[in-house]
């Protein structure tokens, strides 16, 4: 076998495994912001993009019980928020969570979130109707400002 061949094998090996696909999928400004007293969940707004088709299937982090992917809705004049279920990625696409109305919303905070520091997550892509992925990010906390639309 030449060495050109060998080669290629090597390489096609690598573009099968997903931390390929890891790479192929962005994450940027991810922030959220510090928590008032008493305040147990915390939404996080991020852009996001994917060099190929994907579907983001959920969302977890060690600092809450729980997370949920939530859309903002007006109703009756008030903004509701709701759980779903995804949130497609086209490939090649910037989506930008505030612009499309959507968060992360993490759900029984285990400690205060302080301005500075940085709350670890996991995003969950679905990439193939058999193979999903578990990608890592961080979110930077942001001073928290009074009057901001986005009540818990
Ligand atoms: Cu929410």
């Amino acid at each position: 076998m030449t060495k050109l061949i060998k080669w290629a094998i090597y390489l096609g090996a690598i573009l099968l495994s997903s931390n390929v696909y890891a790479d192929d999928i962005e994450i940027l400004h991810a922030w959220t912001r510090a928590t008032a007293p008493g305040q147990e969940s915390a939404a996080i707004d991020l852009m996001i993009s994917s060099k190929q088709t994907a579907t983001l299937i959920g969302v977890k982090s060690s600092l809450a019980q729980s997370a949920e992917l939530h859309t903002m809705q007006e109703e009756h004049g008030v903004m509701q928020m709701r759980e779903i279920k995804s949130i497609e990625l086209p490939a090649g696409t910037v989506i930008n969570f505030s612009e499309t109305g959507v968060h992360l919303m993490l759900i029984g905070l285990k400690m205060p979130l302080k301005e500075g520091t940085k709350v670890p997550f996991t995003l969950i892509i679905k990439i193939s109707e058999k193979e999903t992925l578990e990608l890592k990010a961080e979110a930077t906390v942001k001073p928290l400002v009074e009057n901001h639309h986005h009540h818990h």
